[in-house]
């Protein structure tokens, strides 16, 4: 385990496949979104698989029958995992774990984000959605590594769940201090695909990964 996660956020079809090629081996997870898998298409997801797990972030935030075609979709395609969100409430939230049981799959919720803004209606039900997490038993949690202190209170309110966190890097975190506040899963993005030297980028983050979590 490297305890990286690459967010492939670039929106070419090859040049994602061909860097994913070079960086699988300093990564656990691809984690991929809207922005490739819409300019790519779904099959993007089984390419990408090829190389490394795939965490399909599609947010998912609907009702239950849709959320379960949303997942199933993901699933069914080549994906490891699906992200949800939790707002939407338990009945939805279920739809995707009990979906994603089927095929060994995993879920993990957002229960807080690392942009500006995060204040205003996410964060005050942080609590109530690691409480939902924990009693339905998701693979983990999504949750801001550029906020060390929010981190700490998150993993006190998830106990053990994964905590799996973007925001190094490009959006000011810091990698020690997302891992000495209880991140076990780092996600990083651009640090990684607009650097001079991808490969070398990737290889540096997780062997700092490495380093810290000692
Ligand atoms: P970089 O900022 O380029 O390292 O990428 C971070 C990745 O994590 C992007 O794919 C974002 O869409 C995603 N992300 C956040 O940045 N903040 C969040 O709160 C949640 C996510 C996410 O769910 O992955």
């Amino acid at each position: 385990m490297s305890g990286l996660i690459f967010a492939m956020d670039l929106t070419d079809k090859y040049r994602s496949l061909n860097l994913l090629k070079d960086i699988s081996e300093f990564i656990d997870y691809v984690k991929v979104g809207y922005p490739l898998i819409l300019s790519a298409g779904i099959g993007i997801i089984g390419d990408l698989s090829r190389y490394s797990p795939v965490i399909a972030d599609l947010k998912v935030a609907d009702i239950p029958y849709t959320n379960e075609m949303i997942c199933r979709i993901a699933f069914e395609n080549g994906a490891k995992a699906v992200i949800s969100h939790g707002f939407t409430g338990s009945y939805s939230l279920k739809a995707c774990i009990e979906t994603a049981k089927e095929y060994d799959g995993e879920i993990y919720v957002v229960v807080d984000m690392s942009n500006p803004g995060a204040d205003e209606f996410i964060r005050p039900n942080t609590k109530n959605l690691c409480k939902m997490a924990v009693k339905y038993k998701v693979t983990g949690v999504v949750a801001p590594a550029n906020d060390p202190e929010r981190l700490k209170i998150i993993r006190r309110y998830v106990k053990n769940l994964r905590m799996i966190c973007p925001g190094v890097g490009a959006q000011g975190g810091s990698i020690r201090e997302a891992l000495s506040a209880g991140a076990d899963y780092l996600i990083v993005g651009r640090s990684i695909y607009t650097a001079k030297n991808p490969i070398e980028a990737a290889k540096r983050i997780r062997n700092e990964i490495l380093q810290d979590s000692r």
